[in-house]
């Protein structure tokens, strides 16, 4: 029997795909196209009031770079029909672009401090969104979903990908072995682990309010202790991310439809790219103002 987040999780049709994994050791599904059927999931979580909250941060230059792209492709393709409210994160709340949101669409700007560190601004997201959820989402939104910015939406990306707990596997890792999995390594970081289940991406990962503030306060718990010690996890909020749920399974997974790279070229088992990794200038982007 799968595990389910929800009675139409009894609609996934797991044999559907012969040429992916689509269940997890623990009986949780691993979403890909072809699974599901998208009205079933639209219509059930329309009956049951789901909405989403979405985290976002722009802070210095990915705000130009990056937030307007993410904004206007998500009110194309991310959770159609259901309420979503943005949290946009920024240091610069003037500079947030003007997008016209669809019904029962909202977008909150939040300003936040900026951190000389960019490692310091990817890791301290996790303690926003701990706190957000504590003074506001909580009270009016079933679940959550937190993105880096700098991800281009380009195809339906729906309520289908809801769970009580929701990770996605990165498209770097996802035909590789685990012996090539970049987790953490060093013994002394909160974060280390000598094996897992899969390679999260720290660039999505979602669920009911109360487990995502779980994750985040958990991540950030590890983060404070790592500094405390003097070690920084290799990949940062991502290491601290992927010992949480090695740790705690998410009940849910997302294929890399859900977060792909161009780059990484043609595969016949991604069928539909749903979110796109935005190509990136480290160059101008990694260096200050
Ligand atoms: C800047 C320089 C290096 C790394 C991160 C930043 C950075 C990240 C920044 O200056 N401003 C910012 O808002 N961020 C937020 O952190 C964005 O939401 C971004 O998507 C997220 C994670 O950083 P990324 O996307 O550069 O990390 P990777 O793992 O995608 O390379
Ligand atoms: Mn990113």
């Amino acid at each position: 029997m799968l595990s389910m987040d929800n009675l139409v999780d009894a609609t996934l049709s797991l044999q559907s795909r012969g040429d992916v994994q689509t269940c997890t050791t623990w009986k949780a599904p691993i979403i890909w196209e072809g699974m599901f059927e998208a009205y079933l999931y639209d219509k059930a979580h329309k009956r049951k009031k789901s909405s989403v909250a979405v985290t976002v941060f722009a802070v210095g230059k990915y705000l130009e770079a990056y937030l307007e792209t993410f904004l206007y492709s998500s009110e194309q393709h991310f959770m159609l029909g259901l309420p979503v409210t943005y949290y946009v994160f920024t240091d610069m709340p003037e500079k947030v672009p003007h997008i016209v949101l669809g019904p029962k669409r909202h977008l909150k700007i939040l300003s936040v401090h900026r951190h000389s560190r960019w490692q310091d601004i990817s890791m301290m997201r996790m303690k926003t969104i701990s706190d957000i959820i504590q003074t506001e989402i909580r009270y009016n939104f079933t679940h959550v979903f937190c993105f880096d910015v700098d991800q281009k939406f380009t195809g339906r990306f729906g309520s289908e990908a809801l769970g009580d707990s929701v990770a996605l596997i990165h498209a770097y890792y996802y035909r590789l072995p685990k012996s090539m999995y970049t987790y953490d390594r060093n013994p002394n970081s909160k974060a280390y682990m000598e094996t897992g289940d899969f390679y999260y991406h720290a660039a999505v990962f979602g669920g009911t309010w109360k487990n995502v503030k779980a994750v985040t306060d958990a991540c950030y718990k590890g983060i404070m202790e790592d500094k405390e010690n003097n070690v920084e996890a290799l990949w940062h909020d991502e290491s601290h991310l992927n010992k949480y749920f090695w740790l705690n399974k998410p009940s849910r997974l997302l294929s890399p439809e859900y977060c792909w790279d161009d780059s990484i070229g043609y595969r016949t088992d991604i069928r539909v790219k749903r979110l796109l990794w935005a190509p990136k200038d480290y160059e101008n982007l990694r260096t200050n103002n």
